[in-house]
């Protein structure tokens, strides 16, 4: 980072800092031994064990929301797991007393006074940690953000600013709660691909060592900011753009691991392996990676044509999906790691190139920048517009296919057909696509949008843009509906509606039976890949992947 562009942000900190002390300082301090405090804490102590979809939270935002409507935020969200780039008092104290867990960091122009002082390092955590511990879950300390290869001359400081602040916590007996590690670049990993043969930089060996061991010896994970975006970037033509947005891939474009014989779907598992392997050449095989940070950019300038918001929403996306599968890595299926994403806002402030600025789910004032399409991934982010996806019919299906499916969605399916009874609102444009369409979203937003049920054989397909149009609203939108029924109208179109069903029916039951038939048929295809899948060995493995300087922009807070 830029010396100005560094005095920069350590000016807008240093104001934020003023500015959250005069608003908020009277926040009031809350009792240590309620009850409250010791139920969420055995709560948080069982979810932990669990693997969390996270967010970093950067405040290079020029219109930070207060500390307090950040949290109420974060819990609409169902955001239960964030990182801090400081410790920043304000939002720690506003954090009390919610479930909302919190990683704070040690800035990397503070190792120099950690490192070398055990006092300054015990007072850091009396005033960040022990201040706000258990109110606010505080549950690790980062120290310093991608050291080793932003600024390697700190690097001596890392292991003994580690060890401080771990035996101030082991004073204040907050060690078992509070874990402390390093997020590392990816960058400190050499030979990504094939996992099997990866390992950390030689250069970093005295470092590394006796790291791992401290991790080792006090359960802390390795804590890893992992990009394929990145990646994908520096290696266009030998990664696929699929395999890094976690798309489902070909068996001819896995990338397999020709040691192994493991297949890779995705690069962000590779990179996670290749972190296992290293650490197992440094003979350490029980510490577990934290990916500290994770993301795509949705905006970037011509040199960065991948950052796109599709791009973003299907890596991110997908990335949630993952992680909440549990289904871990390919080397190591019972880990899975948790997955803090960069980042929560779009940072306004941070300078070019544009996709800096461009990493957030959120614009700062909390409106999404693209539509999370998580469905079926529990509750988080559920309050974004994860619940906006609406089910329409796919272009280019002939319309005779589409019938089918419209006639299986109004019949047996039950979908809510009225409004495309002739005269109702949707009844125009009179086409079956549109109507099929109206048919699939009331399916699948009666379903409960649940993982299949906007299929249709294939036909349908899930979109975020609101299909409604003129008077006639969808029945996945919140839009408000303008038109106001006549006691007649709603009788004609329910009479309509049944019309409509009989009509169907002798239709369905032929049907029916051929569309459960080819459903059990496709169902079997599948199976019968999986298992193909799962014994054959042969694929050609993807040349060598050279992990050069990986992560190319790192915070440096
Ligand atoms: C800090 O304390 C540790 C033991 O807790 C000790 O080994 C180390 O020498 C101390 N460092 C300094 C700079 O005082
Ligand atoms: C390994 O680390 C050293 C020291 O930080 C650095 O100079 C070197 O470029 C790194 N090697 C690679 C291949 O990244
Ligand atoms: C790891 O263990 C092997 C076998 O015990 C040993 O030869 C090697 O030196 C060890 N490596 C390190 C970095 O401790
Ligand atoms: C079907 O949709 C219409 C219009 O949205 C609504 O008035 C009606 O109550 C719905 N019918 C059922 C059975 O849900
Ligand atoms: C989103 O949809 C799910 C399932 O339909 C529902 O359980 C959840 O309450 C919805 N969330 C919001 C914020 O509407
Ligand atoms: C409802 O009416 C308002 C004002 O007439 C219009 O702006 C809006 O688009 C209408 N909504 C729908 C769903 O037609
Ligand atoms: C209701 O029905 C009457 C006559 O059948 C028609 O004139 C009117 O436009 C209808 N209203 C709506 C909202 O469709
Ligand atoms: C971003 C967003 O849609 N937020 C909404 C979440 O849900 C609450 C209450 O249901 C609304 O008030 C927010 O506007």
């Amino acid at each position: 980072m830029a010396n100005s562009e560094f005095t920069t942000y350590f000016i807008i900190t240093i104001l934020f800092f003023f500015f959250f002390f005069f608003f908020f300082f009277t926040v009031p301090s809350t009792a240590k031994s309620s009850n409250l405090v010791q139920e969420i804490k055995q709560q948080s102590q069982e979810q932990d064990k669990e693997p969390f979809v996270g967010v970093n939270l950067g405040t290079d935002v020029s219109d930070l929301l207060s500390p307090t409507d950040l949290v109420s935020f974060l819990q609409v969200q169902k955001i239960s797991h964030i990182r801090l780039y400081d410790a920043n008092p304000d939002i720690l104290k506003a954090l009390a007393k919610t479930k909302i867990r919190v990683i704070i960091s040690v800035p990397n122009n503070q190792l120099l006074a950690i490192g070398s002082s055990n006092t300054t390092a015990a007072s850091w955590v009396g005033r960040n940690v022990v201040a706000y511990y258990p109110e606010t879950l505080i549950t690790g300390i980062a120290v310093g953000d991608e050291v080793l290869t932003t600024v390697p001359s700190s690097a001596p400081l890392l292991l003994p600013a580690i060890q401080s602040l771990y035996s101030a916590l082991v004073a204040s007996n907050l060690h078992t709660q509070i874990k402390v590690s390093t997020p590392h670049a990816a960058s400190i990993i050499l030979d990504t691909f094939p996992p099997s043969q990866s390992y950390f930089n030689q250069s970093l060996t005295s470092v590394m060592v006796p790291l791992l061991q401290f991790l080792s010896r006090t359960g802390s994970p390795l804590m890893m900011n992992l990009y394929p975006y990145y990646v994908f970037m520096e290696n266009k033509g030998v990664v696929p753009l699929d395999n890094s947005l976690f798309k489902p891939l070909t068996p001819s474009k896995e990338m397999v691991d020709p040691n192994t014989l493991l297949h890779y779907t995705n690069v962000l598992d590779a990179m996670i392996d290749a972190a296992y392997v290293s650490m197992k050449n440094l003979n350490v095989t029980d510490v577990v990676v934290l990916v500290t940070e994770s993301g795509w950019p949705s905006k970037g300038d011509s040199k960065e044509p991948y950052a796109t918001k599709d791009n973003a929403d299907t890596y991110n996306s997908n990335l949630i999906k993952h992680v909440l599968d549990r289904s871990g890595t390919p080397l190591h299926p019972e880990i899975t790691s948790s997955v803090y994403i960069y980042e929560l806002f779009n940072e306004d402030l941070r300078s070019p190139p544009i996709s800096e600025a461009s990493w957030g789910l959120f614009y700062s004032n909390s409106t999404p920048v693209y539509l999370l399409h998580v469905s079926g991934s529990g509750t988080f982010l559920a309050n974004d517009t994860t619940n906006q996806t609406f089910c329409i019919a796919m272009d280019g299906v002939d319309s005779k296919t589409l019938q089918t499916a419209l006639d299986w969605a109004c019949g047996p399916g039950r979908a809510n057909c009225s409004e495309i009874q002739p005269g109702e609102t949707c009844y125009q444009p009179n086409n079956v696509k549109n109507h099929a369409s109206y048919a699939f979203d009331s399916y699948y937003q009666k379903e409960g949008k649940t993982f299949g049920s906007c299929d249709f054989k294939g036909v349908a397909m899930i979109t975020t843009t609101d299909p409604s149009h003129g008077s006639c609203v969808f029945p996945g939108s919140k839009m408000v509906s303008n038109k106001t029924r006549t006691v007649s109208n709603s009788t004609e179109s329910s009479a309509a509606a049944e019309r409509l069903y009989l009509q169907c029916l002798h239709n369905i039951i032929t049907r029916l039976d051929l569309f459960y038939k080819s459903a059990y048929d496709q169902l079997t295809e599948a199976k019968i890949q999986i298992r193909n899948r799962q014994t054959s060995s042969g694929y050609k493995p993807t040349t060598g992947l050279k992990s050069e300087h990986l992560n190319m922009n790192p915070r440096e807070d």
